[in-house]
């Protein structure tokens, strides 16, 4: 009798041990899922560091791509970074809307469309990962988002900005698009499938 409680337990341990490793195995890959260790291989993470002066006050700011974060700093002070839990592919600073200011452009991957500003018909957001692009730009020592897409629905490998200032994707398999900014946000103004 002793024997067999012992035999039942022992089955029991073993049990709740592989729950328990199962468990820690799912918070795990959850975890790096959150932190993007599955997206797309085909994705080019671009690193770079410009200094610019970007609200035209006679000081230099600092631009770095690295790590797939964004951080923007003057001699003193980190002015801004990007959200922890998104992923920066790639980013471009031109004056996109001609307005004689800088525009910083940036091609992003996160989870969800909407963040904070989520449209009160839209009952959730998506909790999958997608591209962005996020354009902000700097007065007065601020950096402030001037738009923000929702997800994308091509996948975007590179972005470049033409001779007029529009920003060019190209997706993995090489279709081209250019997009120029129309009184607010960017449009599509042409295709070019290679
Ligand atoms: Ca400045
Ligand atoms: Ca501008």
């Amino acid at each position: 009798m002793k024997a067999l409680l012992q035999n039942k337990n022992r089955r029991w341990g073993r049990v709740f041990g592989i729950l328990m490793v199962s468990a820690v195995v799912v918070v795990i890959i959850f975890w790096l899922w959150t932190r993007g260790c599955f997206l797309p291989a085909w994705i080019s993470w671009q690193e770079c560091e410009q200094n610019l002066d970007l609200d035209k006050n006679g000081t230099v700011e600092t631009l770095i791509l690295r790590q797939r974060q964004l951080k923007i700093s003057n001699d003193t002070t980190l002015l801004y970074q990007t959200d922890a839990s998104w992923f920066v592919s790639d980013v471009l600073v031109g004056d996109i809307n001609h307005d004689g200011n800088q525009e910083i452009i940036c091609l992003l991957w996160k989870r969800g469309s909407f963040g904070n500003s989520r449209p009160f018909w839209i009952k959730q957001d998506d909790i999958h990962f997608s591209q962005h692009i996020f354009i902000w730009t700097m007065q007065e020592g601020h950096i402030q988002p001037i738009w923000q897409s929702s997800a994308i629905d091509f996948e975007i490998a590179l972005i470049s900005l033409n001779d007029k200032q529009q920003v060019c994707c190209t997706t993995a398999d090489g279709k081209k698009s250019c997009w120029a900014w129309l009184s607010w946000g960017l449009a599509r103004i042409d295709t070019e499938d290679t």
